[in-house]
């Protein structure tokens, strides 16, 4: 049964059964002090905004039983996966890999690389684990949409204009119909959270729709 939700630019239907959740990085090392997102100069508290509509959307999502996908960026212990470009980012002493109050920035298994509890996934939600901006590059994403038979996404997490946004404009090349979720979305710049929106929904949508989380909720509900 198609659930038409009130987006810009405008309307859209989506199937529970086609459609899927993807959480981008909501992570403590981006959401939390001495992670990766303070690391590069960025004040972390103005993440976590998104927390609470991620969670009701989570909530609505698993109550109608959609499939749910959580990503974490980060990189192997030994590093193998972390372009020199990517690492040479930020002040010496606070770049991926080095030792952060959370544990090594960045990398998997350390306690900054995991999801905050608030959002933490549930059994038989899929955890995908990327090493760059977009949750296609890298990974094993497509093949789990198309395997699972799906054609559209709602898309929350941070930040907006980095993780969500390449992510999205992956998707939409790849030809899967996107929703981002406005207010489950949030940068550590507001100007860049309203712009990466912006880009989204202009030209009659040109990567995509834009909604609020009410939206969202009152088309699952
Ligand atoms: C960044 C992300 N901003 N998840 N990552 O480096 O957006």
């Amino acid at each position: 049964m198609p659930m038409p939700i009130d987006a810009e630019p405008y309307a859209i239907a989506v199937e529970p059964g086609r459609t899927a959740l993807v959480i981008i990085d909501m992570q403590r090392d981006f959401l939390l002090p001495g992670g990766f997102g303070e690391s590069l100069g960025n004040d972390v508290s103005l993440l976590n905004a998104a927390v609470a509509p991620c969670q009701a959307v989570l909530a609505a999502a698993r109550a109608c039983g959609m499939l749910v996908i959580h990503t974490r960026e980060g990189h192997r212990p030994d590093m193998a996966d972390c372009p020199p470009a990517k690492w040479a980012r930020g002040p010496e002493g606070m770049r991926i890999g080095d030792p952060g109050p959370m544990g090594r920035i960045l990398i998997r298994g350390e306690v900054g690389h995991d999801i905050i509890p608030e959002l933490a996934p549930a059994a038989g939600e899929v955890v995908l684990d990327k090493p760059g901006k977009g949750a296609f590059c890298a990974t094993d994403l497509d093949l789990i949409l198309r395997s699972k038979g799906i054609e559209a996404l709602l898309v929350c997490g941070v930040t907006t204009e980095v993780c969500v946004n390449t992510t999205v404009r992956e998707a939409n090349d790849r030809g899967y119909r996107c929703v981002v979720v406005s207010d489950a979305c949030a940068s550590y710049f507001p100007a860049f959270h309203a712009a990466a929106l912006a880009m989204v929904k202009a030209q009659g949508g040109i990567f995509g729709w834009v909604a609020p989380s009410g939206a969202v909720l009152a088309a699952l509900g």
